[in-house]
């Protein structure tokens, strides 16, 4: 049996077993209530996609100081900020070294050069979050072809066979999980709409597939669609307001990332429609925690920044001494929501630096 079917098994029997200690009232999760501290109403996580292992295994302190490079989607993003911090201090574990640049805008335009320059300075190891599945592909292509060794954290490629692994967010499972905090909160249905950044980003397609999916599945909701605000939170703002003004009957929202969620807040701020139309968000930056506590924002969706950096950094240390890490890693997340904001769902908000 491979080393991933065989962590995915024990996966699967540990979960099998926690969700047999669970009372069934709390059974909205699939992830063993131990592991996130809290109850499993107010923190969830899928099981892993069929093909994915849940984690990458450390390895020894490398053989050597490998030069490692990490490309964030953006600079700034408190995602990906608290991303850096755990691949920082893998690196440091590990003995290797590392250096972390983002461009200033999600944008593959701006991120090529990046990845370019990278490449042509030739490190041990690239660790890179790319801003389109399409756009970043010849790049970090040519970055493998060079001997480069491609870890991808969080956003994929649509073909990721050229990358030694490929860590990511349980994201339809967040998308899903957005769907039933709003429900939880509306039971009596209504009119849906997304707020996302851009198509052709892997983990925001993934989101709003994973909410559409549950929400065209209940007769009580009617899904308007998904408005795309190109990671600007001014966009977003004003695509609220301007949904609000055509369906002013909109029950809820869900912004599909940290930018998609501040800007729709505004929105429904301007909008006087500020806890009365539920927002549920993806990501738990300190704004987005502040707009929580104040009830602009019912839920948040926090993924594991700091883990998803800290496997990529473990699985290209792997591939660089010989082994194989695996190709597919699937981290969890937590819904943290007022109740839980100052306990159990703690941990799990982003930093705005290390
Ligand atoms: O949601 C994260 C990340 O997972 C996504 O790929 C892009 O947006 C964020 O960085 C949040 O701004």
């Amino acid at each position: 049996m491979s080393r991933i079917a065989s962590r995915h098994t024990t996966t699967r029997a540990a979960l099998a077993l926690a969700l047999l200690a669970l009372p069934l009232s709390a059974c909205s999760t699939t992830k063993p209530a131990a592991e996130t501290g809290s109850t499993a109403a107010e923190n969830s996580a899928s099981a892993p996609a069929q093909d994915s292992a849940t984690s990458v295994a450390a390895p020894a302190k490398a053989s050597k100081e490998y030069n490692l490079s990490f490309i964030q989607g953006v600079a700034g993003d408190e995602f990906y900020i608290s991303m850096q911090c755990g691949v920082q201090a893998e690196a440091a574990k590990l003995g290797v070294k590392v250096n972390t640049q983002g461009p200033q805008k999600f944008d593959p335009t701006l991120q090529k050069p990046i990845v370019d320059s990278v490449t042509a300075s030739k490190p041990d190891a690239i660790l890179i979050a790319p801003t389109d599945v399409t756009a970043m592909q010849s790049p970090l292509v040519q970055a493998a072809a060079a001997g480069i060794k491609v870890v991808l954290v969080d956003t994929t490629l649509k073909d990721p066979s050229l990358a030694a692994s490929a860590i990511a967010s349980d994201n339809v499972g967040g998308g899903k999980a957005a769907f039933d905090a709003i429900k939880q909160l509306d039971p009596n249905g209504g009119k849906l709409l997304v707020i996302s950044t851009d198509p052709g980003v892997s983990t925001v397609d993934a989101r709003v597939k994973g909410f559409e999916d549950a929400a065209k599945t209940d007769s009580k909701f009617s899904y308007l669609g998904v408005q795309y605000s190109h990671n600007d939170p001014a966009t977003a703002s004003q695509l609220v307001s301007a949904a609000l003004q055509k369906d002013p009957d909109i029950v809820g929202i869900f912004a599909t990332n940290l930018f998609a969620a501040e800007g729709s807040a505004t929105g429904l701020k301007q909008a006087g429609k500020a806890n009365t139309v539920k927002l549920v968000t993806f990501d738990a930056g300190p704004n987005q925690v502040k707009a929580l506590k104040e009830g602009t924002v019912q839920a948040l969706v926090a993924q594991q920044p700091a883990e998803i950096g800290q496997f990529g950094v473990d699985a290209a240390v792997t591939s660089l001494e010989g082994g194989t890490p695996p190709k597919n890693v699937q981290t969890g997340f937590t819904v943290i929501n007022k109740d839980n904001v100052d306990t159990s769902g703690k941990d799990a908000i982003y930093k705005s630096s290390c």
